[in-house]
């Protein structure tokens, strides 16, 4: 402390300081978690409460749960959890009952990764850091309710995840319903002959491997043998981005083979539609609205067989959104890995065949061959990728284009990916870039079937790049029986589609780039599958009474490496490693008796956790139901304007746009299908909060710098002794710029924070830290004690008089503003306002209480404990959290004057303060009165006086 701050100490001992303040705050915090301050009452079942505040509009306020990190927070990842705190707290006082509460996301890698190094089981580790977090967060004055709060890795949660996942997995989709439905139900179409089987054999008559295999072509959670990226020397299967382009892990360099892996997947793409439909409804950024959209990826288009030359047996299916050119289909591509195409390589390359088509190969065989193994090697990113140079090869085979009856070869090139439409198209390299790049390389011919609108001319070989256009005519495409010349685009697709179709050689179709969803991981921290598997290999949900099913003890986290170049070895997970876990007798209670059965030994993934943690909040202890079905109603269920229910705000980063979106998404679905929920939607509104930035020094080397250690010195930065760069970047340990909210804390306060970082900008804007700035926060709650509180005997110094008429303005313009920032999540206006009364307040010699108490319930949700404080010393016996939030009288809002500019001979000699609805007479009356006016006037006669009322009088003197 400075000898100046220790001589204002003893002058002013009830100071509002950071020893103050840190008194202050925990005192509050004690107190309401002795009160419960933050308790928000269900209307029956568990966790019930007052009936008064149950029957207010209810607010579910959420934010995006944190991964217990071992590296505890920094001053970037409680904005988000601060901005829903002031709005859960700004709604309780506006006579709400706010649910808000926060848990943690507690499964995932760097755990595990932990226990590898170190042998420190991931749960001791994660529950240590959950513990620090909870302290940090705790810290901030968070108004959370602590009874609903709890971890994923808590078994009495993930039992109800194993539980969800055992409804998805017995229930099929029915497209008639458009609906999930019990798996029985299906079973029973079967059973009674409504519905035949594959290969129409009586249901009776099948195994019943037989008939688990037919029912696993529908359930929505079903086991299905994936490819994946099998690195054998580090035991493991890699995400696509983690292979490098030739083929290696991007890790260690060990070689990658594509192996088909047994796997667990979700039938999200049943509900591609529900999912794209219900959007609209949803209050969401537009900008996350788009990315799912994309992402789910609907395309209207047809699929047209074509039949394949010396193969009267086989057929070539494409998918083509550009049905509308078939008559400019010159050749056909299949993707490398297509089933078809070894079934028509033709031993030797047919006559005639071009030397660039053969990639210098003896036969097809070969080309086809040495082709695949090239594209084995590349992500379908970068197969995707815009790259000029198209590769691919010849199969050696030619199709037949059925409308022009044109033969074509047919190609494999690696970019068509198998895993989108039919893994095969018709190449129209006259209008698609794409198609047109290849065949520039591969010299094969184009037809121009769409009429250019610019002056290229309809003979695309001297064309430089491809007509792509939807608003253009269809010519050159008249055959047999059909003619599509002289038609728009959306004319000549559905006269086609209507051709295709009346001939079975193709027919229209809606295509989704969203893929079944991939739901199994060899790794030991997340949740077991509730799934054995009898002698048979047919899989059996566990009884709803074996739940949880617990993660077993391992001795090793490891996975099991193999030889780098041994390709026939495949993953051991570090659950198979438990064998007394893995291989039981059970009664699964079918009526069979206890049977040995084999233990499922993937885990589920990192977002099966996040799926459904909004419905844990609402009735976290229930042991019998997921939900008690009347709470879930009151909190999620549909109301006007909110048609699918869910989270009345949902706050968090945009990086989330896509996948924990969908799959909650996809969760609720399905569980509102199954008639366990009423919302269908898990998150009405959903808001993105922009990131703290932080700065980066870095030395000469590039080599990041201690932040806090720099200097800076004539427009420079310097770290001992050396010259440094700064640059805005992330925030975090890797760039040794993290700030703790723990050090704010302590040299502030968390009030001073949490106004800080709610100060700092626009909430869904990226903003830079900047520690020097946060004293500007600390000051303006300095100066609000300073108005309700005698510095120097620690009393209250406000009076009972009323407010003059100035300062009544002043507050009720600010009542009013700040009621539509907090609604609106504009906290940095709402705080400017706040600011702006405070200064005007801090000029009024005698504060009136009326003033003072108006005040402190303004800011109460942005520096709750603060408030709480001053309004205890105000003489209130109850907490400010539950007060009601003034309310503006609407007579002082008004701007009851504006400024009138009175100029004489264009030049300005008064200003007068009118109402903004005086009248031009009024004005000018009162204009030629003015003493000042006179004065310029000198007696001098007036020749004109121009009136634009409220603003301005112009007098022109004779
Ligand atoms: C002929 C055609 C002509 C096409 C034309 C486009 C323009 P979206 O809109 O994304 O669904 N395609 C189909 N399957 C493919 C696959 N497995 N790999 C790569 N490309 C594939 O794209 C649909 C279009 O992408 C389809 O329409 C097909 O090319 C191509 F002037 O068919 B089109």
């Amino acid at each position: 402390m400075s000898e100046t701050n220790a001589a204002a100490e003893v002058a002013a001992p009830h100071r509002y300081t950071a020893a103050l303040a840190a008194d202050i705050e925990a005192r509050w915090q004690d107190f309401w978690d002795a009160n419960g301050t933050y308790d928000a009452p269900n209307p029956g079942g568990d966790l019930t409460g007052d009936a008064d505040v149950v029957a207010r509009p209810k607010k579910f306020v959420m934010d995006m749960f944190p991964y217990p990190s071992g590296a505890g927070l920094h001053v970037g990842h409680p904005l988000g959890y601060i901005a829903t705190d002031v709005y859960a707290r700004y709604h309780r006082m506006t006579g709400h009952n706010v649910l808000h509460t926060l848990g943690f996301d507690a499964f995932g890698l760097p755990a595990e990764q932990y226990a590898v190094q170190t042998g420190t089981h991931p749960r001791v580790s994660t529950e240590a850091n959950i513990v620090n977090m909870r302290r940090q967060l705790r810290r901030l004055g968070l108004g959370h309710d602590p009874r609903r709060s709890f971890a994923t890795i808590d078994p009495d949660y993930y039992k109800w995840t194993q539980w969800i996942f055992l409804r998805i997995f017995n229930s099929w989709y029915d497209p008639e319903a458009k609906k999930a439905r019990p798996i029985d139900t299906l079973a029973a179409q079967f059973a009674s002959g409504e519905r035949a089987t594959p290969d129409g054999r009586p249901w009776d008559g099948l195994t019943e491997a037989e008939r688990a295999d037919i029912l696993g072509e529908y359930r929505l959670a079903y086991a299905s043998d994936a490819p994946v990226n099998w690195c054998p020397g580090l035991g493991t299967v890699l995400a696509n981005e983690e292979v490098t382009a030739d083929g290696r892990s991007e890790r260690g360099n060990f070689p990658v083979f594509k192996a088909k892996l047994r796997q667990w997947n979700m039938r999200i793409t049943a509900y591609a539609d529900r999912l794209l439909d219900d959007l609209d409804a949803l209050d969401w950024p537009e900008a996350i609205k788009l990315q799912q959209r994309n992402w789910i990826g609907r395309s209207e288009g047809a699929r047209v067989d074509f039949p394949v030359q010396d193969h009267p047996d086989a057929k070539i299916t494409v998918f083509t959104t550009r049905q509308d050119t078939l008559f400019g289909a010159t050749y056909m591509v299949l993707a490398p890995e297509h089933d078809l195409v070894d079934s028509i390589v033709p031993a030797a390359w047919p006559e005639g065949t071009h030397d660039v088509w053969t990639g210098g190969h003896a036969t097809p065989a070969a080309a086809v061959d040495a082709y695949r193994k090239q594209a084995a090697a590349k992500s379908d990113v970068e197969r995707q990728a815009e790259a000029k140079d198209k590769t691919g090869v010849f199969t050696g085979a030619y199709a037949v284009n059925p409308v022009s009856g044109d033969r074509v070869p047919v190609f494999i090139a690696d970019y068509v990916l198998m895993g989108y439409g039919t893994g095969a198209i018709m190449a129209v390299p006259a209008h698609d870039g794409r198609d047109f790049a290849f065949a520039r390389a591969f010299e094969l011919p184009m037809r121009c079937v769409v009429e250019p609108s610019d002056d290229r001319g309809t003979d695309p070989s001297t064309w430089d790049d491809a007509f792509a256009s939807y608003d253009a005519k269809i010519v050159n495409s008249a055959g047999e029986g059909v003619s599509l010349n002289g038609l728009g685009v959306t004319e000549a697709k559905a006269r086609i589609t209507e051709w295709l179709e009346a001939r079975s050689i193709g027919e229209g179709t809606v295509n989704f780039r969203l893929r079944d969803w991939l739901f199994s991981r060899q790794r030991y921290w997340g949740e077991p599958f509730p799934i054995v598997y009898d002698e048979d290999g047919v899989a059996h949900a566990l009884p709803e009474s074996m739940l949880p099913l617990e993660l077993p003890e391992v001795e090793d986290y490891s996975p099991r490496t193999f030889d780098p170049d041994d390709a026939d070895t495949s993953p051991e997970t570090p659950l198979s490693r438990n064998e007394e876990w893995v291989n039981v007798v059970l009664d699964l209670g079918d009526g069979r008796g206890p049977r040995p059965f084999r233990r499922e030994t993937n885990t589920m993934p990192n977002w099966a956790g996040s799926c459904w943690y909004e419905l844990r909040y609402l009735d976290p202890h229930n042991s019998e139901q997921l939900v008690d079905p009347g709470t879930e109603r009151y909190w999620m269920g549909p109301r006007d304007g909110q048609p699918h229910g869910g989270v009345d705000l949902y706050v968090g980063g945009a990086e989330h746009a896509v996948l924990h979106l969908l799959y909650a998404r996809f969760w609720s679905k399905v569980l509102f299908d199954l008639g366990h929920v009423s919302s269908a939607e898990p998150f009405h509104k959903l808001y993105n909060q922009g990131m703290i930035q932080a700065y980066v020094y870095r030395d000469s080397r590039g080599i990041a710098v201690p932040a806090a250690e720099v200097e800076e010195r004539d427009g420079a930065y310097w770290y001992e002794g050396e010259k440094v760069t700064r640059l805005l970047g992330k925030m975090g340990k890797s760039l040794k710029n993290a700030v703790t909210p723990d050090e704010i804390c302590a040299e502030y306060g968390a009030d001073t924070l949490r106004l800080y970082e709610m100060a700092m900008g626009p909430l869904d804007v990226s903003r830079p830290w900047d520690t020097r700035a946060v004293v500007g926060q600390y000051r303006l709650l300095q100066r609000l004690w300073r108005n309700v509180v005698d510095e120097a005997t620690g009393e209250v110094s406000v009076v009972d008089a009323e407010p003059d008429e100035d300062t009544l303005r002043a507050l009720h313009k600010a009542i009013d503003g700040v009621r539509q920032d907090m609604a609106g999540l504009r906290f940095n206006t709402a705080i400017a306002k706040i600011t702006e009364l405070n200064n005007h307040v801090t000029k009024v010699r005698e504060v009136p209480r009326s003033i003072a108490e108006r005040l402190v319930l303004l800011i109460a949700p942005l520096a709750p404990h603060i408030a709480e404080e001053l309004w205890r010393k105000l003489g209130h016996d109850a907490s400010v959290v539950h007060e009601p939030f003034p309310v503006a009288d609407p007579a002082y809002v008004v701007d009851e004057t504006v400024t009138c500019v009175v100029q004489v001979k264009g030049k300005v000699k008064a200003r007068l303060e009118v109402a903004p609805s005086v009248s031009d007479e009024e004005l000018e009356a009162q204009a030629l009165g003015d003493p000042a006016v006179v004065a310029a006037l000198n007696g001098a006669g007036i020749r004109k006086v121009i009136v634009r009322a409220p603003k301005l009088v112009n007098i022109v003197p004779a």
